[in-house]
């Protein structure tokens, strides 16, 4: 019999048993198989929480109301009648208001098969249409990805892929400053999918080889292993960057040979730093004087490696930190060298660093999106609110268009968005929601026309990502539920209804997409000097591994040897250490910070939750034993729950003016004591109780700040926030989110 694997975001497993018991195990080649996967089946067969059949909204169906209040009544319908109603809507749509009136940026991590792919298959039928309003960026990294190509030249994928890797860190570097830590518990993830997990593997290489790591964070578990731990305030890193440049300057440390031959504006930035001194920062930051000047001792005598987390510049100025991380590295002139420098996401996902070749693996064209409008990803609650109005973003003033259809496939705004409950009331606005997903989330239960999909352990697939040295042919886990068909069904159905059957599929079956797929992979790995084996044998094997995948990176290596020979794509051919698209590197205080915080104010932190892959497999036995009471737990300091009376196990209602959670504390010195940390994912579950809008399960997004990092890149703040906690007196209210919502089955 031939070997069967799946493979999802969180890892690549091989399928075991027959059956109903069939399970999930790690690759034998993977030092560290998320445990993610070990929730997966549980969450699929969950009845409680599976799209069975198309399912229109009751109140929709019967007189178009828009009342999408997530505990809406619903009806299922046969296949045809939901496809129709979905078509209908569209054309409507169309003929009224233009292509422009779909929002269909459906933002999202659906599968990582490649065939199967949700937003994929969307974007291919809707632009078979005439397209649609998208929308740009991620919520991972928004910031970064605009501002970074302007002063390194690099864009998102290229500077990822040229990242320096852990083999040159683990040999060369010795001291890690992580701002915002390195840890394992993101690192557990890669978009597309990954076969291996090796960020706690080179941690410790590198530790055994006597690097030294200094993890920069509220909370202490951002790094596992032994780190000196400084504790600066939320959203305060970059007046601590700015601190240790002003002693790099004062000290005569600076590389003034590398900032004149490689930067661009280093005058402007010793000049700006001039005042910007560690007593200055020490004020900011909340740390002392003397952990200033000693970390910049230690940076300036030691090989340093600067590495910033994602999560940082998710912030309000986020853009400013990366900035000024790469300012840092430059004026100690550690740039191009092998395993120093400065490094963007070490572990906030797998592959950052990672010692692996890249080949762009084909896959199923999605044509041309005609419609040029779009939104920055994480401005959706404002194209909802303010049609006509305009936007700002990457040095040009834009227009939202006037939306009245929303059609989300693969993606959960109700999990990814901040400030919830505006959301809720802007996403009332359209006259029709679609959703296709395979799980009853917080946005299916806010839809009109849910169509019910399936999940990738229930279908064949390709796991093919450009920077993994594996490659998974997917196979089934279990049985479809209910009547879920392929997204890629969907779609031909939909593009049927428009006489496009045959141009969405071009004759094709999934299967043959996936044969046709595989012979552009052969003639990929051909030009790379190496052979694949054919589809069939493929199938047969289930996995594969490129030969000789592995390579080394240093990150502006050849620019930093010879920037005449190999300038950047920057206005100055260098790195720009200045730039007229945005004022920086800059402090500006954060819209809400802990400088400017009321006494019993405390700064939130939303970070990515260690059970699960943001809201999906909430529902699944790992998410549900990663709670307490059923609840998300609230990580606090002792000294801030005993100042309100809370014990560890407590439910804890955590509020501000946008709206409230409840959670339940677990008590940590790992964490700053005027912070508190809720991880993302708990399904959004609003009630209203004594006038108050409270998320009963404990989603931090009813708290988080709704407004761009900036007018450069508009990203998501989720960091910035500032809320207050007091102990939950009275019953703890039932969740709703993880059971079926109200469903009318016809008799
Ligand atoms: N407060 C706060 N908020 C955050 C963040 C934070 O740090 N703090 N982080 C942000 C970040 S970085 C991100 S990337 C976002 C993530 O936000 P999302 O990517 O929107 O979150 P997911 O829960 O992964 O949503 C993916 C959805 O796709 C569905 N799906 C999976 N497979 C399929 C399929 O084959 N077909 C269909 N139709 N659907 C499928 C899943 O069931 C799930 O509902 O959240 C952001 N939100
Ligand atoms: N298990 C798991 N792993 C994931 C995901 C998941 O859902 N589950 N999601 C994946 C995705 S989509 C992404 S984009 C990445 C994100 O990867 P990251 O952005 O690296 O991860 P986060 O957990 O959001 O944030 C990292 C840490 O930053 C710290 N932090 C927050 N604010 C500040 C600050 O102002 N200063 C400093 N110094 N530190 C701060 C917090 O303590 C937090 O724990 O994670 C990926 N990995
Ligand atoms: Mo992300």
């Amino acid at each position: 019999m031939s070997n069967r694997y799946t493979a999802a975001h969180w890892g690549a497993y091989q399928i075991t048993g027959k059956g109903d018991n069939r399970a999930l195990k790690g690759l034998k080649t993977d030092p560290v198989p998320s445990a993610i996967g070990y929730g997966w089946i549980d969450a699929l067969k969950d009845t409680n929480m599976r799209i069975a059949r198309p399912t229109i909204r009751k109140g929709w169906l019967t007189s178009r109301d828009r009342n999408r209040s997530g505990d809406a009544e619903f009806v299922e319908v046969p296949w045809d009648e939901a496809l129709d109603l979905a078509a209908e809507a569209l054309k409507t749509t169309i003929d009224t208001h233009g292509n422009s009136a779909i929002f269909a940026g459906s933002y999202g991590w659906a599968s990582a098969g490649r065939v199967h792919h949700a937003q994929s298959n969307m974007r291919r039928f809707l632009n078979l249409i005439g397209g649609n309003t998208a929308s740009l960026n991620t919520y991972s990294h928004a910031a970064a990805e605009v501002l970074l190509p302007h002063i390194t030249g690099l864009g998102k994928y290229p500077l990822q892929d040229q990242m320096t890797t852990w083999p040159d860190i683990a040999e060369h570097c010795q001291l890690m400053v992580a701002f915002g830590g390195i840890s394992p518990r993101t690192a557990q993830i890669e978009s597309s999918g990954t076969t291996t997990h090796e960020v706690r593997p080179w941690l410790q290489r590198a530790a055994q080889n006597g690097m030294k790591t200094v993890n920069i964070s509220p909370q202490r578990t951002d790094f596992e292993t032994d780190a000196q731990w400084i504790t600066p305030r939320p959203g305060t890193d970059t007046a601590l960057m700015l601190a240790l440049a002003h002693e790099f300057f004062r000290t005569g440390r600076a590389d003034r040979t590398f900032l004149a031959r490689c930067t661009h504006g280093a005058d402007q930035l010793e000049t700006y730093t001039a005042d910007k001194t560690p007593a200055w920062a020490a004020a900011i930051c909340d740390i002392p004087e003397a952990v200033i000047t000693k970390l910049a001792q230690d940076m300036a005598t030691n090989r340093t490696m600067i590495s910033v987390a994602w999560g940082l510049q998710r912030a309000h100025h986020g853009e400013q930190t990366v900035w000024m991380g790469l300012a840092l590295a430059a004026i100690l002139g550690e740039i191009g060298k092998p395993g120093t420098g400065f490094g963007f996401g070490y572990g906030s996902t797998a592959p950052v660093g990672r010692p692996s070749k890249t080949y762009p693996w084909p896959s199923i064209p999605q044509g041309i999106n005609p419609v040029k409008s779009f939104i920055p990803v994480a401005r959706i609650t404002d194209l909802l609110e303010n049609p006509g109005g305009t936007f700002t973003y990457d040095g040009k003033t834009h227009t939202y268009p006037d939306t009245k259809l929303i059609y989300w496939a693969g993606g959960n705004p109700y999990h990814h968005h901040q400030d919830l409950a505006r959301l809720e009331t802007a996403w009332q606005k359209p006259d029709t929601v679609i959703v296709n997903d395979h799980t009853w989330t917080a946005t299916a239960r806010r839809a009109d026309i849910v169509l019910p999909a399936t999940a990738p352990l229930e279908r064949h697939d390709l796991m093919l990502n450009r920077r993994d040295p594996g490659l998974v042919y997917m196979s089934p886990a279990m049985d479809p539920v209910g009547d879920a068909r392929h997204d890629y069904d969907i779609f031909a159905s939909l593009a049927e209804r428009f006489g496009q059957r045959q141009a969405f599929t071009n004759g094709k079956t999934p299967e043959d997409w996936m044969a046709w797929i595989w012979q552009g992979c052969e003639a990929v790995a051909k030009s790379n000097g190496f052979d694949l084996p054919s589809f069939e044998a493929f199938k047969e094997m289930g996995y594969v591994e490129c030969p000789d995948y592995e390579t080394h990176n240093t990150l502006f290596k050849d620019f930093a040897a010879d920037p005449d020979t190999y300038p950047l794509a920057t206005p100055s051919g260098k790195l720009q250490l200045s730039h007229d698209i945005l004022e920086g590197p800059r402090w500006t205080p954060p819209a809400e910070w802990l400088g400017e915080a009321a006494p019993d104010q405390l700064h939130l932190l939303s970070p990515q939750p260690p059970a699960r892959l943001h809201a999906q497999l909430d529902n699944g036995s790992r998410s549900r034993a990663s709670k307490l009471n059923g609840r998300e737990p609230c990580y606090m300091h002792p000294d801030a729950a005993s100042a309100k009376g809370i014990n560890a196990g407590d439910l804890v209602l955590v509020e501000n003016a946008r709206g409230a959670c409840l959670t339940a504390a677990v008590l940590t010195d790992a964490i700053r004591a005027d912070c508190i940390a809720i991880a993302t994912g708990s399904s959004y579950d609003p009630h209203v109780i004594n006038g108050k809008r409270i998320c009963v399960h404990g989603n931090p997004n009813i708290l988080t700040l709704d407004m761009g990092a900036s007018g450069l890149s508009q990203g998501n703040i989720a960091h910035t926030c500032l809320v207050t906690i007091s102990k939950w007196i009275g019953p703890a209210p039932n969740i709703r989110a993880l059971s079926l919502p109200k469903i009318t089955r016809p008799s």
